[in-house]
């Protein structure tokens, strides 16, 4: 759903209501209009909220990330399949233009390069403007940047990268290949032997039956030990946020056992959200989810 310039704003709210999450919507405040400008693929706005959230990062009228609490989807996005790799090397991020993912992988000692491919140039100008904390690693030394389109980008690529990371925003956009058999079945071919994925697959609450079409596409496209984790994340819709997690081979390696190795100590005293707990936590569903997802009782 595309957003017209300037209509999101009224009386000086913020007001999140997408049909993707009918008849709700989170409402914020906004203190003053950062940019506000249509890209070649989305309406991109940034705002500073009055109360404690800091800049928000909009596209097409959908939270992407505030400055609080921005650490909760990052860090787990990142180390939860990093640490569950034994040696990560070449690690790619499909999407996450705002950098805050890209600021947790090149943490890792073991990691080489961090390729990041983002279809919108604007969204990595404006988070390098408005939200320097977390576009903080594009120049740093193992970070390599494209703009363009990430299905694209995996279009011949065989046994690369040892870890992927989707970062994408809602199906309903730009990012709707992304949610897709095919996409999927790229990303496995893209994978080396060992590898993993680890891939935004929104809200229990809300996208349940699309959790369930894609945990059944990833199980097709060879993907072995696919798991669904849910994160406390708490601007997004219903303050919960999931990653779909899965191995190239390893069937028997569960990322839901929890790191395969020490944690770093450079690394953990960083982290504000992510511990070896927190990594075991997230895969603990409701016995609903559970039954829904896995034909768990
Ligand atoms: N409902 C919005 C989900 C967006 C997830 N990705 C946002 C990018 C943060 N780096």
């Amino acid at each position: 759903m595309s957003v017209v310039k300037g209509s999101w704003l009224k009386d000086g709210w913020f007001r999140e209501s997408n049909p993707q999450w009918p008849g709700q919507a989170w409402s914020l405040e906004v203190d003053e209009v950062l940019h506000d400008e249509m890209s070649d693929f989305q309406h991109v706005v940034v705002f500073r909220n009055k109360g404690p959230w800091g800049n928000v990062l909009l596209l097409d009228g959908c939270v992407q990330v505030t400055d609080k609490g921005e650490f909760s989807y990052h860090e787990m996005m990142a180390h939860v399949p990093l640490m569950s790799h034994p040696n990560p090397q070449q690690v790619l991020i499909i999407g996450g233009g705002d950098g805050g993912v890209m600021r947790e992988v090149v943490k890792h000692p073991s990691v080489v390069e961090c390729h990041l491919v983002d279809i919108d140039g604007m969204v990595i100008d404006v988070s390098k403007k408005f939200f320097p904390d977390i576009a903080c690693s594009f120049a740093h030394p193992k970070a390599r940047t494209t703009v363009g389109d990430g299905f694209a980008f995996l279009e011949g690529k065989e046994n690369m990268f040892d870890v992927i990371v989707v970062d994408s925003s809602d199906p309903e956009g730009p990012a709707s290949q992304l949610f897709g058999k095919e996409f999927y079945a790229r990303l496995w071919k893209a994978l080396k032997p060992g590898g993993l994925i680890c891939t935004q697959a929104e809200c229990l609450w809300l996208h349940l039956p699309l959790i369930q079409k894609m945990l059944a596409f990833v199980k097709e496209c060879g993907f072995h030990a696919v798991e669904y984790g849910a994160m406390l994340i708490p601007f997004y819709p219903n303050g919960t946020l999931g990653c779909l997690v899965a191995r190239k081979d390893n069937a028997n390696e569960k990322v839901s056992a929890g790191p395969v190795r020490a944690v770093p100590e450079d690394l953990q005293s960083t982290t504000k959200y992510y511990t070896p707990e927190t990594h075991r936590a997230i895969f603990a569903l409701p016995r609903s989810v559970d039954l829904a997802l896995y034909g768990k009782s």
